[in-house]
Order: C-alpha cells, then structure tokens, then sequence
C-alpha cells in the first residue's frame, strides 16, 4: 500500500457494491468479501507497513475509520433486511409435486399372503440368510451325503468350512429355529430371499423369495393342509382358483406334495407349480426334542415371484431383480 486515500476508496465501492445489491445472501458474502479475514480491508491493513513512515499514522487511523465505516454499513442493511416484510404469498401458484415411490410386486404379494395367513392365525418370523448346515439341511433329515442335498445346488461361504455356512437354499430352515426352544403348538410363516446356484432363465432365477408356512399341533392332518393352502390361493388369486397336490419327495416331508394351480384369468387356466408341502417327518420333530407320538404337523414352501408373474402377467423372473423403475412405475 502506497497512498492512505486507498481506504476511502475501498468504503466508496463498498457503498456502491451494496446498493447494488437485492438479496440478504448476497450482502452476505459482500460482507465477507470486504469485512473477512483474507478479505479487501484486511488486505490493505496488511500493506500499512510498507508505507512511509512519515505517513504510517495516518493510514492507521485511515484504516480504523475505514474498518468502522463499512461495519456501520453491513450492520446498517443487515438490519435493513430483518426489517423488511416477507414477500407475499402468491396463494393461486401451483404447489409443488412430488413423486411417489411404487412397492415392488413381489413386496405386494408378500405383503398380501402376511395378511391372509395372519388372518388364519400364523405369525410372521424372520430366519437369517446366511444359514448353517444344521438348519438348512441335517436337521431338515438330510445328513451329510443324502442325495437330497443335490436338489438344491448350494453356493458355500469360503473361510467357514469348520461351520459350513452358506446363503440358504431354501426357507425351510426357519422351520427349525421356530421349533428349536419353543414349546408346541406352533403356527408361523417366514418369508424371504433364498440363493441357489443355478442357471437363470424367465422362470428360475439364482436368488428368489419363498414364503414357509409351519403348524405343528396335536391333531392335524393333510386335509387340514390342503384347507389353508387353498383358502389362501383362492383370498390372494380369486374364488375360481384351483388347487391341486401332486405326490411328491421332500427328506423333511412324509408324506410329500408339490402344489399347482390354475385360474382361468392367468395364462388360460394352465396348471403351474406354486410349491412343495407335506406331513413334517417324524425325525425332523425328534431333531428340536419334539415328541412325534404326541404332535403332527404340516408345513409348505411356496415360489412369491412366481406368483407375482402370474399375478401381474409378467413373463421374465429376471426382470424382478433388474435395476429398471419402469416396471416397478406399474404398479
Ligand atoms: C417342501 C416341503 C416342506 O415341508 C416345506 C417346504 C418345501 C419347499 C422346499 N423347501 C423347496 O425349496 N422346494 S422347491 O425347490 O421346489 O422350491 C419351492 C418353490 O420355490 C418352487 O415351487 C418355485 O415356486 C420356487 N422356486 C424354486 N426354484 C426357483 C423358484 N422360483 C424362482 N427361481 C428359482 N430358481
């Protein structure tokens, strides 16, 4: 800094600046630009020393009565502002929209067969995903080496060999872990993801939801299984739904069915696999110290993607699982 009027200059263009100046923000940042601690007054009060000394004083008072000025003048228009009424409210402008999100039609049929089986009298639990051997297959009667094992092909977790930890192949070890401490009866569903290693095509997916179904009680019988299934395809598909049990093999299941039905508002009333269910194996209520002369039970795992296609008349599983909002727009 050579000449002291520098000062006066600086709270001239301040004075300019702010009246120049519509918005609270902007004297804000004006403020800051003039007024903060790399700004333009602490510039030149930084350059005093390099005046001459014979003019030293001077251009200290010069900057005192600079840095007072131009605070009177930001304190002046902040407070201008404040003052100031708030713009009116223009009740006639539209107000503003917002998007809302869409459930995914998998989530809908869940959420729907929770209803229904919660208006039969089940609970709804959780199991976790990663599952141990216990659970997804030994207590499920299927030791080590049961050729069982090799109708659900299993990814394994690396680094848990001593455990042999695994994303569950299927819900039904839920079954276990409801039983495992409780006392009988019992009467629960469990929806969620499962992971099987296979090959994807419109109908198999290598991840997919299953919704289990469990009740174990003192008297209960097939027929008492074929009751709940149906009544609960007919409340989430329609009245004119039907129901039919093919014979079929589950190591936990004795005896075993796979479950189809058809409807004539879905693909011309064709059969389709919705499941499997049967009886609950005597050894599988021995493995929870359960007794099988006292109790007998039913349980089921049914395909909710599956069902969601038929539902909403989708023809890819795969499109369930892709990061595309327009199908979930749909719904
Ligand atoms: C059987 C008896 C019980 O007492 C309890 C449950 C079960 C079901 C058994 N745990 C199971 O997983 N059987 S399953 O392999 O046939 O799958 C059941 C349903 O899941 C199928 O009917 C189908 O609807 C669906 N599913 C199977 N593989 C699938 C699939 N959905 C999509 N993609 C796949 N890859």
């Amino acid at each position: 800094m050579h000449d002291p009027n520098e000062f006066e200059q600086l709270v001239a263009d301040a004075e300019k600046a702010l009246a120049d100046t519509k918005t609270p923000d902007r004297r804000s940042r004006l403020a800051t630009e003039y007024l903060g601690r790399n700004g333009k007054l602490a510039d030149l009060i930084r350059g005093i020393k390099d005046v001459d000394e014979a003019d030293r004083r001077k251009a200290g008072i010069a900057g005192n009565a600079a840095k007072a000025r131009l605070e009177q003048l930001f304190d002046a228009a902040k407070n201008e502002s404040a003052a100031r009424p708030a713009e009116p409210v223009d009740v006639t402008l539209p107000g503003t929209s917002y998007r809302l999100g869409h459930y995914h039609p998998v989530t809908l049929v869940l959420r729907e067969l929770e209803d229904i089986f919660r208006g039969l009298g089940f609970s709804v639990v959780d199991g976790p995903e990663v599952e141990d051997d216990w659970h997804n297959f030994e207590a499920l009667n299927m030791p080590v080496d049961h050729p069982a094992r090799d109708m659900q092909d299993t990814f394994y977790l690396a680094g848990s060999e001593d455990r042999r930890l695994l994303p569950r192949t299927h819900t039904s070890g839920v079954q276990i872990r409801a039983m495992e401490g409780a006392e009988p009866p019992i009467r629960i569903i469990t929806p969620g993801l499962v992971y099987r290693n296979e090959a994807e095509d419109a109908t198999h997916s290598a991840v997919f939801h299953q919704l289990e179904g469990l009740l174990v009680d003192d008297r209960v019988t097939f027929a008492d299984l074929k009751g709940v299934i149906a009544s609960a395809m007919r409340a989430l598909l329609g009245a004119d739904a039907k129901i039919r049990f093919r014979p079929s093999y589950f190591p936990y299941t004795e005896p075993s069915a796979e479950i189809d039905m058809s409807s004539p508002r879905i693909r011309g009333g064709e059969w389709l696999e919705l499941g499997g269910c049967g009886m609950v194996h005597p050894q599988v209520l021995r493995n929870v110290k359960w007794d099988p002369a006292k109790l007998r039970g039913f349980a089921f795992g049914l395909g909710p993607d599956r069902i969601a296609m038929l539902k909403y008349g989708i023809e890819d599983i795969r499109s369930f699982f892709a990061p595309d909002v327009r199908l979930l727009e749909q719904f």
